[in-house]
């Protein structure tokens, strides 16, 4: 009812509920008397389906009417999560939606939980990619995402006595999200050669011939904006082998095993995610997965762009492409192939539409994250593309020489070739030269990669052509979907769900900080979101954690720069601390549950370490008499998407506590905060601009700083590195076997004791465990907590992930809106 624009939605409940039975009935083929959840899910889907289809059309119609400047999208990894909840919530029917199933016989929270989550991402990369979709659309923008349809999405995380064991994740079983577009193929071109000859006016003509060609097919889902009728498209593609007579004449001469391999092969490309974060393994399948997206994604760009046959200097006024990290860089030499080999443009002319048509995002400036590709391989797999990149690079040193005439290191530094053996191609180098604009995803990151790894590009292309963007989350599925409590709170203090379109308009709830009647819902609220998680870890883990305990909260991808090694030594210390007190000064502390979750990558040893290690401290301390309620460690299996939407909501501290300038933004800290939760967090990453924003009393900040990381990494020796006492106890709990096999986790004491705490957990463990402290004392007055926790969600407006892509379409994409009529 509180939305504006009703989009071709259901004319009331029953309208709903005849959808469904008819989908069950025809789509399904099963009778309504055995009409499972299951079934009902799907029916439902379907029927909201139907209604997002016919937006979908109708917005492509529109756009296409308009042809104004389109945003390209491309990224390697979405991480969408369910996405009935969000459909009905963007449509504006969930209450239809609820009132007809409950006449059906089902609840819709059930109902909903039916569904697999499309976890085609690894972390908050992939997750930034599906909030700026929902934004995109929400603001009616004409934009498109381009990615890959795995046929597996990040794998599914079990614990089995203690251990992360890997299970695939086959998701696409039954997906009504997806329509297949077999009409929309393009052969993609792998291996094969590069032939030279001149035209009759001398020029060089490059043809790249032979090798194999694979199919990319065309899935597309629909994104439905948020109260609009805007519904773009995700586009994803699938690959296939492409159907030749040579496959068919295999076939024929009874070569059938060989001609099904060549199949498999041409499918594995689209097979499965990879499942690294933040490392760098320079696999060819994963080459071949990037090149075959690329290449897919750009010549449907140019198939659209010609359509309106304008001549191609316009390019870059009708197309903006954002890579999403270095993933999609192969982008910008395969637009300068088409332009230059295919469409006879001359380089210089090529190069300019080229750069003014990409941005690059940097998100990471870890060095093992950086992606390069080694010479060979890129020459065996795409030997065309290595000529173009080395006449790019060749181009861009000359400018860089002419620029620099008494400087010969800054060549080797900035080259887009590494000199090493074998020679490697720098991605970055290459987005960076490739694209007109470059941002960071923090103001901290977006310094740090001016000063450190991009600073030989500032001097370069002066200090403009970098810029920052600080990230932002959607409020409709991190407030409204994941709390309707909450959200439903606010609106009732602010007006209206307003807010859920314009989150400055939060900044309202401020006036009624001091309101009894809302502080005690407030309370109640999380309070029972608590409760929720906390029957979710009895019916998993089989602990009882009592929800009136602290809830401290350290979910993300296991990685040894988030230190959630840090965090489980700072629950041993709380072990050990209350192992040693009297039962009276016992009585006297806070009861806490620490929880944790998050993936390991499969080949990260450490990561895996880390997880054994918080399991076996959980099956230690959850069963000591002693400590009872006092600590609970829980870690929670395969955190996704929908995990985050129940944990987030229950969280009264959640840890933020990256190696300061390692994290290079973060966003699941301002999930927690605005669902009014409180921060234990290092200087790093958006931490400091949620600082800024809500007020350094409302979070609880320790640590080195960024600008000292480097002089104190320096001052660990090597081999023998004295470290802080109190942590010191903690390892010699680990050691005398307190936890199980010491050996299981010898490599993570060496690594701070013996191997130069490159992460510098020795050096913040003393003011950790201090602001710990400070946050049980500040936890016992509940009533200044809760004034901590509202005055933050009042002031969280600014992370929202519309105000971060109008920043987007302004500074970078040169784009607008384009306005639905009637609205
Ligand atoms: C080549 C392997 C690989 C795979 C993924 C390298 C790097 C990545 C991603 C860039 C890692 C990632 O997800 N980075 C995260 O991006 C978020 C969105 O900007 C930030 O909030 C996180 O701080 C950053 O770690």
């Amino acid at each position: 009812a509180w939305l504006k624009h009703q989009v071709g939605g259901f004319k009331d409940k029953d309208g709903f509920e005849s959808e469904v039975v008819r989908h069950v009935e025809t789509t399904l083929a099963r009778s309504m008397f055995n009409c499972d959840e299951s079934a009902a899910y799907s029916a439902a889907a379907l029927a909201f389906r139907d209604r997002l289809i016919l937006e979908w059309n109708r917005t492509q119609q529109r756009q296409t009417y308009a042809d104004s400047k389109r945003v390209y999208y491309l990224s390697l990894e979405f991480l969408m999560g369910r996405a009935l909840d969000n459909a009905m919530l963007n449509i504006g029917q969930k209450d239809v939606a609820r009132a007809g199933l409950a006449e059906l016989g089902f609840r819709i929270e059930d109902v909903i939980e039916q569904e697999h989550d499309a976890a085609l991402g690894n972390g908050g990369l992939g997750r930034l990619a599906a909030c700026f979709l929902d934004s995109l659309a929400s603001l009616n923008y004409p934009a498109w995402g381009y990615g890959l349809r795995y046929r597996y999405g990040i794998f599914k995380q079990e614990i089995i006595d203690g251990y992360q064991v890997e299970v695939p994740d086959y998701w696409l079983d039954f997906n009504p999200w997806e329509f297949p577009r077999h009409d929309i193929a393009v052969d993609i071109q792998f291996y094969g050669n590069v032939v030279k000859s001149t035209d009759e006016s001398g020029k060089t003509i490059a043809t790249w011939e032979g090798g194999e060609t694979v199919k990319a097919v065309a899935y597309d889902m629909p994104i439905p904006g948020y109260a609009t009728s805007t519904t773009n498209n995700l586009r994803l593609w699938s690959s296939k082998a492409a159907s030749g007579e040579f496959d068919f004449q295999k076939f024929n001469s009874g070569e059938y095993e060989s001609s099904v391999a060549d199949q498999q092969r041409a499918e594995t490309i689209s097979a499965v995610l990879y499942p690294n974060d933040n490392l760098d393994r320079g696999k060819e399948l994963r080459l071949k997965q990037q090149y075959f997206w690329v290449a897919a994604s750009l010549y449907d760009i140019i198939r659209r762009f010609k359509k309106s046959k304008r001549p191609w200097e316009e390019f870059p006024d009708q197309v903006a492409i954002q890579l999403n990290d270095t993933h999609p860089t192969l982008a910008i030499v395969e637009l300068q192939r088409i332009l230059t080999d295919l469409e006879g443009l001359e380089w210089d002319e090529a190069w300019n539409i080229v750069t003014n048509t990409f941005g690059y995002t940097n998100h990471t400036v870890l060095p093992e994250a950086l992606e390069k590709w080694s010479v060979p391989l890129i020459q065996h797999l795409l030997p065309r593309h290595l000529q173009i990149i080395y006449d790019i690079n060749l181009e861009f040193l000359q400018t860089v020489e002419r620029q620099f005439p008494n400087d010969r290191d800054i060549l080797g530094r900035v080259s887009i070739i590494e000199e090493t053996q074998p020679k490697m191609i720098r991605m970055a180098h290459l987005a960076i030269v490739g694209s007109h604009k470059v941002n960071g995803v923090a103001e901290l990151h977006s310094d740090l990669i001016k000063t450190t790894i991009f600073k030989d590009f500032v001097e370069v292309f002066g200090p403009d052509k970098f810029t920052n963007v600080t990230n932002g989350i959607t409020p409709r599925r991190w407030l409204h979907q994941a709390n309707p409590r909450l959200s439903g709170l606010i609106a009732a203090k602010t007006g209206g769900h307003e807010f859920l379109s314009d989150l400055t308009l939060l900044n309202k709830l401020e006036l009624h900080v001091d309101d009894k009647a809302f502080r005690k819902e407030w309370a109640e609220i999380k309070y029972a979101n608590k409760v929720r998680l906390a029957k979710h870890i009895k019916a998993t883990n089989g602990v009882t954690v009592n929800p009136s305990s602290l809830f401290d909260v350290q979910v993300k991808r296991i990685h040894e720069y988030k230190r959630q090694q840090m965090n489980i030594f700072g629950a041993i210390h709380r072990y050990l601390s209350l192992k040693a007190m009297t039962p009276e000064e016992r009585k006297k502390q806070q009861p806490r549950v620490s929880i944790f979750g998050g993936k390991a990558a499969p080949g990260y040893w450490m990561a895996k370490q880390i997880i054994h290690l918080i399991n076996n401290v959980g099956a230690v301390v959850n069963n000591d008499k002693d400590i009872g309620d006092l600590l609970k460690v829980i870690f929670i299996e395969d955190y996704n998407v929908s995990k985050a939407e129940m944990i987030i909501p229950a969280s009264d501290l959640s840890e933020h506590i990256s190696t300061a300038g390692t994290e290079a933004s973060g966003t699941s800290n301002m999930k927690f905060v605005l669902n009014g939760g409180l921060i234990i967090g290092t200087c790093d990453g958006a931490n400091i601009e949620i600082t800024r924003e809500i007020g350094e009393n409302n979070i609880f900040l320790f640590g080195n700083l960024a600008e000292d990381v480097e002089d104190l990494r320096h001052t660990h020796t090597y081999g023998k590195h004295t470290v802080d006492p109190d942590l010191a106890r903690v390892f010699e709990a680990i050691e005398s076997g307190t936890f199980g096999n010491q050996e299981d986790f010898a490599g993570m004491i060496t690594a701070v004791r013996e191997h130069g705490d490159y992460y510098l957990v020795s050096d913040d463990f003393r003011s950790y465990l201090e602001t710990h402290a400070l946050v049980d004392e500040a936890y016992r007055d509940q009533e200044g907590w809760i004034t901590k926790c509202i005055t933050s969600v009042a002031r969280m407006g600014f992370f929202s992930s519309d105000r971060c892509i109008n920043e987007y379409a302004e500074e970078i994409w040169n784009v607008e809106p384009l306005k639905v009529d009637d609205e």
